[in-house]
């Protein structure tokens, strides 16, 4: 049987891909932190009490940016696969807070791939880092020829995020070419579902629908309306990363749908899904999104009332303006093909925030 260990198993990925682990029969061993109140809400669906028999999913309290942990649970476990998606990942924060991103997001990923050559797994385990379109920084900043990225195209990070996982990224490319390491880079782009995190424009834009529908929220505040983003399902994007250490060589690859979307599309695809049509009125910051015409009888919202407003509080220092992927080497060398339209992804999260709220 083999065995994996996930960093990062109490995020929206991390719960798909213990999911996809254990239906191919692995021993899906988890790194979650302690945290004062409980933080295994994607997980606990998966949760077996340890005494019974031929358990194989595990939890292990650790961090990543604590090195003997992380040796000691690599030692015990003896993983066949590590999948690296522990981070503070929220973009906007990592302007707040740079110095402790740098640390879980770069140095924790130092953390890993040096924890499995001290143990001298090298030869016997396989890494997959999660590196990320944040790497290239959008069009604005990162002009390119091509209109997309792809696994050639240069890196221009533009958040303490984005510089955090070009470091991640170098390092595990680094082991695999010094070290021989079976160590992949996936650059995924923007993917999302009913289990993102509830600050993600996505999934924030879904919340508010529902509640909006139901009466419960007035507004919703966002910041830039213009970023354009390659979205698409989070469930999809696991795979791609499981295929990744499958493979007979160690490679890097890109991670995306090839199409992008706006955010003030997306609010408008969303609001769709509850009958709602909405007219966007001004520009910047002066910009709000008001009902044109609600056709569901269930969820009436008045003609003319504002449901989005723009808030500069959610500007970024440095924006990533538009990001665009081309999957082809995915497609060609992975066999990988995304499952999910961005028009069912949004049913999905809105019908769930409605079952929810
Ligand atoms: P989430 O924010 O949902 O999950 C992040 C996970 O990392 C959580 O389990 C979190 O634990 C854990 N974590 C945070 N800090 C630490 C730490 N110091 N030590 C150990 N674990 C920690 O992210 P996603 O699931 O969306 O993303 C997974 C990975 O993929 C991340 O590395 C992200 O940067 C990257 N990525 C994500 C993309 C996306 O669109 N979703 C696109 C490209 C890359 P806790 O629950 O305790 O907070
Ligand atoms: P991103 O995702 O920064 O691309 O990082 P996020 O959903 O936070 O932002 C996407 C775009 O929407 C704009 N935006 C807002 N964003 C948030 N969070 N809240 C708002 O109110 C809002 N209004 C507009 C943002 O400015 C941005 O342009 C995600 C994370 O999962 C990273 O970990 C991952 O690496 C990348 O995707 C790929």
């Amino acid at each position: 049987m083999k065995k994996a260990l996930i960093t990062g198993v109490t995020g929206q990925d991390g719960s798909y891909l213990a999911e996809l682990l254990l239906e191919k029969g692995y021993e899906v061993h988890g790194i979650k932190r302690r945290s004062s109140s409980f933080n295994t809400q994607r997980i606990d669906h998966l949760y077996v009490d340890l005494h019974e028999e031929n358990v194989r999913f595990k939890l292990h309290y650790g961090d990543l940016t604590d090195s003997t942990n992380i040796i000691r649970i690599i030692q015990e476990v003896q993983p066949d696969e590590i999948y690296n998606l522990g981070a503070m990942s929220h973009v906007k924060v990592s302007f707040d807070m740079p110095e402790y991103v740098a640390n879980v997001d770069a140095v924790g990923t130092l953390r890993l791939l040096e924890a499995i050559r001290i143990l001298g797994l090298t030869e016997k385990t396989k890494i997959y880092q999660a590196s990320t379109s944040e790497l290239y920084g959008g069009m604005a900043a990162n002009k390119n020829a091509k209109g997309f990225y792809d696994e050639s195209s240069p890196f221009y990070p533009r958040s303490p995020y984005g510089a955090a996982k070009i470091y991640g990224y170098w390092i595990t490319r680094n082991y695999r070419e010094a070290y021989g390491m079976f160590a992949c880079n996936g650059i995924l782009f923007n993917h999302e579902s009913p289990r993102r995190g509830e600050t993600f424009v996505t999934r924030k834009i879904t919340m508010a629908v529902a509640r909006i529908a139901k009466g419960k929220q007035e507004c919703l505040y966002l910041g830039n309306l213009n970023a354009q983003r390659d979205w698409g399902h989070a469930k999809d994007y696991v795979e791609a990363m499981w295929l990744m250490l499958q493979q007979e060589k160690p490679d890097d690859y890109v991670v995306a749908t090839g199409k992008t979307t706006s955010v003030r599309d997306f609010v408008r695809m969303a609001f769709a899904e509850v009958g709602v049509e909405l007219d966007f009125v001004g520009e910047n910051e002066k910009e709000i999104a008001i009902v044109r015409s609600s056709s569901n009888p269930q969820y009436q919202l008045e003609p003319g009332k504002v449901v989005v407003k723009v808030d500069p509080e959610y500007f970024r220092p440095t924006e990533v303006d538009l990001l665009i992927g081309d999957p082809s080497k995915a497609k060609r060398v992975l066999g990988w093909e995304p499952k999910y339209t961005l028009e069912e992804m949004v049913k999905e999260m809105v019908q769930s925030d409605l079952n929810n709220c």
